[in-house]
């Protein structure tokens, strides 16, 4: 009896780290408190493509309305997700960068974090206008896949 409440606690205890290493990925600063499937599920499609085997999709949040921190200027929320092509089964490690490139040319590169079943990053689309927004991302095989599409901003 008591070797199964000690297995049950050193199970408890390993279950406990991968959750605690997600809250501290989601601490970057910004609007991620209580940002989980639902509110992923809110964000519009904005481009759809498969690279090489790897289904991606990728959202954009406009945030405006939400509370964030003072200061920041971000004003959306772009989130990727990543499937396998063939079996449909999302891919939930991997590792990404984006890079946003503004109507006026200037550039944003942010590292996309790993989410509740996405990757996500806050961006700056703060001037109406085309964005052109280039992802680069490595999911487990190893091999570096991009993907770009542009964002109007009204
Ligand atoms: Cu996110």
């Amino acid at each position: 009896m008591k070797k199964t409440a000690a297995l049950i606690a050193v199970l408890m205890m390993t279950m406990a780290v991968p959750l605690a290493v997600k809250a501290a990925e989601h601490d970057h600063g910004s609007m991620h408190e209580g940002h989980g499937g639902q509110m992923a599920q809110a964000g519009k499609v904005v481009h759809r493509q498969v690279v090489d085997g790897v289904k991606v999709t990728f959202r954009i949040m406009d945030m405006k309305g939400m509370e964030m921190p003072k200061g920041i200027k971000e004003t959306h929320h772009l989130m990727a997700e990543f499937a396998d092509a063939k079996s449909g089964k999302p891919i939930t490690e991997g590792e990404g960068k984006v890079k946003v490139v503004g109507p006026d040319k200037s550039e944003q590169t942010k590292d996309l974090m790993g989410m509740e079943g996405h990757f996500g990053a806050d961006i700056a689309l703060s001037k109406p206008g085309k964005y052109g927004v280039m992802c680069k991302f490595k999911v487990k095989d190893g091999k570096v896949r991009s993907s770009k599409f542009w964002y109007a901003v009204k």
